[in-house]
């Protein structure tokens, strides 16, 4: 008998995809470049329905058609050398499966060259990491209406599952799928950074690192309630045996990144769109990095003459404010991120359903929530709505936290406190809802050295001015 499904590439997630497919009833062929991988992974699984292969011709030929072989090696030219091996191999509707961080835009590239070959290709982006992987991620498949209809049952069964439905939707063609995980990783990036400045703040306020885990904790139970604030509680509540104290207060504060938050500012960049969060999550881990020079340049330059000295009550209520400033900064991270989304969607033509898409962020994923549940509900309720800062909830929840949001930006601000990403967000937020900005004055800037024209307020849209400005000498 010949297998439902095939998987190359037997690192972690590899392996745990394997498991959960294989968990689901499904006959599961693997392999992987080196076969003794193959051979422990297999051994270490007695009993299930798995066939270790060590030849991709094995492999194929193990496999039922349509196959449905999925790929998970290396994002870049690792994918391009199995698909490769794969083709002469393979057979007209053979469906492969890119599961990989692939950058979208190869994922185009593969789809070009597939598709005309007979082969139906899918680019999903699959977030949750191991645990995830092996119980139920979430799943962004882009690629063909009708491919995406045979692989249904495969991947409803593996995915996660939120409020009854499972975290696996058809995103849109092509490179789409990989394009919204770019997103989703992106929008994981401004969270992570917003809970550590929010960490950061606890912290400079005297706050001991079980204090703020106790913190973190809490707001778990709340609107808060997400993976990464669940984490977060968790690791700061981390004891390292060695030497008694908090783990976290003896890693280095030196952050690494992959690359998939720097692709997202680069097509935020080339779609003129707002993701300044997100852009300062990325800048932060690239300030984090430069550790010597920073320790060098403490020595140096000076920060605030004031030191805070609120005792226990203003510390509390600095807490409740860092609570607000975090959800308003989350919100409008959510929204830029989803603002990017929308736009590239237009521009491509993918169709993206912005509300389906926070729907299945609600299990599996990384940045799974709580709150992604309004957001689901903001779009069910206005497909076509603008910006999700303007859906009534959000507003709403904006207007009530955005006294203490500024509060905390200011204090950070007195208290020589980093919260690049907090302000921002309020930068943007402050910005969107500013009527009249001084941009008539960078007009005139640009008309005076450039004769670039401006409009003007009191004549109608589309007449161009210009001013002859007076000669500027020296
Ligand atoms: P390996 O065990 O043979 O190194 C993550 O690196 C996964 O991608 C591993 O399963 C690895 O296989 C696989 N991989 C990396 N580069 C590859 C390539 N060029 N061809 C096939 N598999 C590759």
């Amino acid at each position: 008998k010949l297998n439902d499904f095939g998987l190359i590439g037997l690192a972690v997630m590899g392996q745990n995809l394997v498991l959960n497919v294989e968990s689901r009833g499904f006959h599961v062929s693997v392999y992987n470049r080196t076969a003794a991988v193959t051979d422990e992974f297999v051994a270490q699984h007695p009993g299930k329905r798995l066939t270790a292969t060590h030849t991709l011709a094995d492999f194929v030929q193990s496999l039922a058609r349509p196959r449905k072989v999925m790929i998970m090696v290396k994002a870049g030219a690792a994918v391009d050398a199995v698909i490769e091996q794969l083709l002469p191999l393979l057979e007209a509707d053979d469906i492969v499966i890119d599961g990989g961080n692939s950058l979208y835009t190869d994922t185009e590239r593969r789809d070009a060259w597939l598709t005309p070959l007979g082969l139906r290709f899918i680019g999903a982006g699959v977030s949750g990491g191991e645990e995830g992987a092996r119980k139920g991620p979430a799943i962004m498949p882009g690629g063909p209406a009708s491919t995406w209809a045979v692989m249904q049952p495969i991947f409803e069964s593996i995915a996660a599952v939120a409020e009854g439905q499972p975290c696996v939707r058809h995103i849109g063609p092509g490179g789409a799928g990989h394009y919204v995980k770019m997103i989703h990783n992106g929008i994981e990036y401004g969270d992570m950074q917003l809970i550590c400045e929010a960490y950061h703040l606890m912290q400079s306020a005297g706050m001991a690192t079980l204090e703020i885990a106790e913190v973190f904790n809490r707001w778990n139970e709340g609107e808060l309630q997400s993976y990464l604030v669940q984490i977060t509680g968790k690791a700061l509540e981390q004891i390292d045996p060695e030497t008694g104290r908090p783990i976290v207060e003896l890693i280095l504060d030196k952050a690494g990144q992959k690359g998939t938050g720097q692709w997202t500012l680069v097509n935020a960049a080339e779609q003129a769109v707002v993701i300044s969060t997100i852009n300062a999550a990325v800048e932060a881990r690239v300030l984090s990095s430069q550790k010597a020079q920073r320790v060098a340049a403490s020595q140096i330059l000076q920060g605030p003459t004031t030191p805070w000295t609120g005792d226990q009550a203003a510390r509390d209520a600095l807490v409740a404010k860092i609570h607000d400033a975090l959800y308003a900064a989350k919100v409008i991270s959510y929204a830029q991120g989803l603002d990017l989304v929308r736009s590239m969607s237009a521009h491509k033509g993918w169709d993206i359903d912005l509300g389906g898409l926070a729907s299945i962020w609600r299990g599996g994923c990384i940045i799974r929530a709580r709150f992604l549940n309004h957001i689901t509900d903001a779009y069910r309720t206005q497909p076509d709505l603008a910006h999700l800062m303007l859906a009534p909830y959000f507003a709403a929840l904006l207007n009530r936290t955005q006294q203490a949001w500024r509060e905390v930006v200011a204090h950070a601000v007195t208290q020589g406190i980093p919260v690049p990403a907090m302000s921002a967000s309020l930068g943007y937020y402050d910005s969107l809802r500013t009527a009249r900005l001084p941009a008539n004055l960078l007009q005139a800037q640009r008309d005076f050295f450039g004769a670039h024209t401006y409009e003007r307020i009191d004549k109608p849209a589309g007449q161009w001015f210009h001013t002859d400005w007076p000669e500027v000498v020296g």
